[in-house]
């Protein structure tokens, strides 16, 4: 071999290990947080038939749980009362499967995105309790059964309460009463008794609707059914909610005997209009400049905010793990999160972990290190 032959050979073999080292020296979060709880990511249906295919490979990369964003919601699968569309539903629970991610289901009862035939009859006339409690059953014994031994828990009913503790006067709770919740949870657990079956909801760390909640699990267990875990979905901002609040509920859960999940976590970077917060999507306001101020990204500060918060976040769910079951990102990267248009349409938005090019964010590297 010659001196030129002999001196590429030997570069070419250094360069491999020292590629291949690289990309080991990267641990992702799910390498890492997966060790303490699921780490999840919302995803929308373009992701899971690859039509945005930089989304499933980041969610591949990162996460090892997937929910459905929008695709297993009443209105979607179930368009008309005899009629159901699984297509997307079915691709979402095989896009989990054919990569390692433990699928979660989204949601049973939600008073939102319900079929608009649900509860009235032919002629638009409000049903009965009965027609009611025989729809919700079919519902849940359609979808739950569908996916049986596939989907390890439902989000059973989403959002009942009224952030002081009142029932919400959903459609359900109007026509039916309060054994709606009793009624679900059951409906469900027949369907696929293996799976886990949990109660989901915004603003959890308000004193009063943690109260609710947790009065809820209390009665749910008294009367039988099975309630593995509570979803405080977790729509954060810069100033709320309050930390203290916050473990304050996954205390109050955790001593009810349920696992904590954080169904749906994101930090809005935008000012919002007064009295908004959670995540009330029938609250809207209409767009003003001054209320979208990082179209080209975020200040020095705001991104030191962002890191912070973030990082607040997570040492919480450190402290907490044992009572934590899953952390749930709500949805995949910054450019299709729901928060560009909530509660004010075609704004930019920075709340997610993944920027708008899938690059994973700086603060990751430091919420890894929290858990090593
Ligand atoms: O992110 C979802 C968005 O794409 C939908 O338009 C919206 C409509 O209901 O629902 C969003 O997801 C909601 C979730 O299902 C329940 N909690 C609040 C979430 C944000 O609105």
């Amino acid at each position: 071999m010659n001196k030129r032959i002999l001196s590429i050979a030997l570069a070419s073999l250094m360069l491999v290990p020292v590629a291949g080292v690289a990309q080991k020296s990267q641990p992702t979060m799910k390498d890492v947080l997966g060790k303490y709880f699921l780490i999840g990511a919302a995803v929308n249906v373009n992701t899971v038939w690859n039509r945005d295919a930089k989304a499933a490979e980041v969610v591949k990369k990162n996460f090892n749980s997937i929910v459905a964003e929008n695709c297993m919601k009443g209105e979607e699968i179930h368009p008309e009362e005899n009629v159901y569309d699984w297509k997307d539903a079915d691709q979402t629970v095989k896009f989990g499967e054919e990569n390692g991610l433990t699928v979660i289901g989204h949601c049973l009862v939600w008073h939102s995105q319900a079929p608009k035939w649900m509860f009235v009859d032919k002629e638009g006339k409000t049903v009965s309790r009965e027609v009611l409690i025989d729809r919700m059953y079919h519902h849940i014994t359609e979808v739950v059964g569908r996916y049986k031994g596939r989907i390890k828990g439902w989000d059973v009913i989403n959002e009942a309460f009224n952030d002081d503790g009142t029932y919400r006067e959903t459609p359900y709770y109007k026509i039916i009463g309060p054994e709606y919740f009793e009624l679900a949870f059951k409906f469900a657990h027949a369907a696929d008794p293996d799976a886990e079956l949990y109660y989901n909801d915004y603003s959890m760390s308000k004193p009063e609707k943690r109260e609710a909640v947790c009065r809820l699990v209390r009665n749910l267990k008294a009367k039988g059914c099975r309630i593995d875990a509570v979803g405080m979905q977790s729509h954060n901002g810069l100033d709320y909610p309050d930390l203290t609040d916050y473990e304050n509920s996954i205390k109050a859960l955790a001593k009810e005997g349920v696992k904590v999940q954080f169904t749906e976590l994101d930090l809005n970077m935008l000012p919002n209009p007064q009295n908004f917060g959670g995540a009330e999507i029938s609250q809207h306001a209409n767009y003003m400049k001054k209320m979208d101020p990082y179209k080209k990204g975020l200040t020095k500060n705001a991104q030191k905010q962002f890191n912070e918060r973030y990082l607040a976040f997570f040492k919480i769910y450190k402290k907490y793990a044992k009572d934590i079951e899953r952390v749930t990102i709500w949805g995949v990267d910054d450019g299709t999160s729901w928060l560009n248009d909530w509660p004010i349409p075609g704004r930019t938005n920075y709340g997610l972990l993944i920027d708008r090019n899938y690059q994973v964010k700086p603060v990751v590297k430091d919420i890894i290190k929290l858990f090593e």
